[in-house]
């Protein structure tokens, strides 16, 4: 056999092959871009090796079995993959490492991936998913409803926790740290979290569940330490920044028997790879891995409701990449947030529909009446959108929603 990494009319086991699929802008066409990725991320590079031999090729090397337009798609063998250190740095390297900066391809999307059951498998996933998290909190149906407390950064532990207490008085399950707040001198992490277990304790004696994500984002080697901090003093939760902290850091915390809490996961940074339509990795790609490091909830978007940018078709296939089936790993919750208020729950909820935890930060803390207030507002939006009532209609009988409607419509 002779080595041509151009395979269009194989069909490939799905079992045998990691495939991703790519865009591509480039001036060569888009056969040859395909074999461009396909030979760099596997047994290639820019001329042939006279080490490389049919057998080594034929064995290990990635093939190009679409190129249509400006779409191409490419079977990297799953031996590629193999052994017990790689992980998910490893595939990244391959399926996601030097093509992005290939001088001859001006842009390249990774757009989505399809992984076997041999990669897949080889991970716990999530520990609590979407189940555990609404088994936690005894809502079994209704979307999750949160805030982030604010301002993001600069409020005293004990102020921090009276923000919690008010939003569980106003009927909110889940609250959480922002992502810029570690452990900052204002605002330790040992007496944050002490404080804020101390007031979900107090709102559980008054009756009502509720927990918060405490934010542990730090290096790898110190992620456990943190994780630890935070369960001693009383921690429901833990939350990573998963791409400033690397998937590794989730991963170390999920696959820790110590940790069995949930974990929810921010994404702050993926504006950078995930913007540019013609480069980059869809979120979609990043949410799949994030379900295979061990991630219980994960921020995918507000379907074009809110301050953040959004492709709306991506958004629905990173729902499906949390909530679809993917070999046996337990789903995630899907975490709707950024600029949200209660004028915006019905057209979210269209497109999200129940599963779904729903967070608002400015849309409950700048209410007029205050977070309790606001708190209030945030879930009688979410109830008249799940009864099925117009807004207008619930805020009526429901003055917490009137006054934000009046602030914010
Ligand atoms: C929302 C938020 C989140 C964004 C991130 C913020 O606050 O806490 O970090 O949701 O976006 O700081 O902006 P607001 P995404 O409710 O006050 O906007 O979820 O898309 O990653
Ligand atoms: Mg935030």
């Amino acid at each position: 056999m002779s080595i041509d990494y151009l395979a269009l009319d194989e069909e490939l086991d799905p079992e045998g092959y990691l495939i991703c699929q790519y865009t591509v802008k480039s001036d060569l066409d888009i056969e040859t871009a395909g074999k461009r990725i396909a030979e760099e991320e596997s047994t290639g590079t820019w001329t042939h090796p006279t080490t490389l031999s049919d057998e080594i090729f034929e064995r290990y090397g990635a093939k190009v079995v679409e190129a249509e337009g400006d779409r191409t798609r490419i079977g990297y063998p799953v031996i590629d993959f193999s052994g017990e250190i790689g992980e998910i740095p490893q595939i990244l390297s391959i399926i996601a490492g030097n093509l992005f900066g290939l001088d001859s391809l001006d842009g390249v999307r990774l757009v989505d991936i399809e992984l076997p059951s041999k990669i897949v498998n080889k991970y716990p996933g999530p520990q609590q998913g979407i189940e555990g998290l609404r088994g936690i909190l005894g809502r079994p149906e209704k979307p999750l409803v949160g805030t982030i407390v604010k301002p993001k950064i600069g409020l005293p532990p004990e102020e921090f926790s009276d923000y919690v207490y008010e939003a569980g008085k106003g009927g909110l399950t889940n609250s959480k740290d922002d992502e810029t707040l570690v452990d900052q001198d204002f605002c330790p992490l040992e007496e944050r979290v002490s404080y804020v277990s101390e007031k979900l304790d107090l709102l559980e004696e008054e009756g009502h569940k509720m927990i918060h994500a405490h934010n542990i984002s730090t290096s790898v080697h110190k992620i456990l330490e943190a994780g630890d901090l935070a369960l001693e003093n009383g921690a429901r939760q833990l939350m990573v920044d998963v791409l400033t902290v690397g998937f590794s850091g989730l991963q170390a915390l999920a696959e820790d028997p110590s940790i069995k809490v949930p974990i929810h996961v921010h994404r702050a940074m993926h504006g950078a790879i995930t913007k540019n339509p013609d480069h980059g990795i869809s979120m979609p790609v990043i949410a799949k891995l994030v379900r295979m490091a061990g991630g219980d909830a994960l921020h995918t978007g507000t379907y074009g409701t809110g301050k953040m940018h959004a492709d709306i078709s991506e958004e629905l296939m990173s729902k499906e990449a949390l909530l679809g089936e993917m070999h046996g790993l337990k789903r995630m919750m899907p975490v709707a947030s950024g600029g949200l208020h209660p004028g915006l729950i019905p057209e979210l909820m269209e497109n999200s529909g129940n599963d779904v935890q729903i967070q608002a930060g400015g849309g409950v803390s700048g209410h007029p009446d205050g977070v309790r207030a606001g708190a209030k507002a945030l879930s009688q939006a979410v109830d008249a959108a799940v009864k099925g009532i117009e807004l207008k209609e619930y805020a009526k009988e429901h003055l917490e929603l009137k006054k934000a409607l009046d602030k914010w419509m």
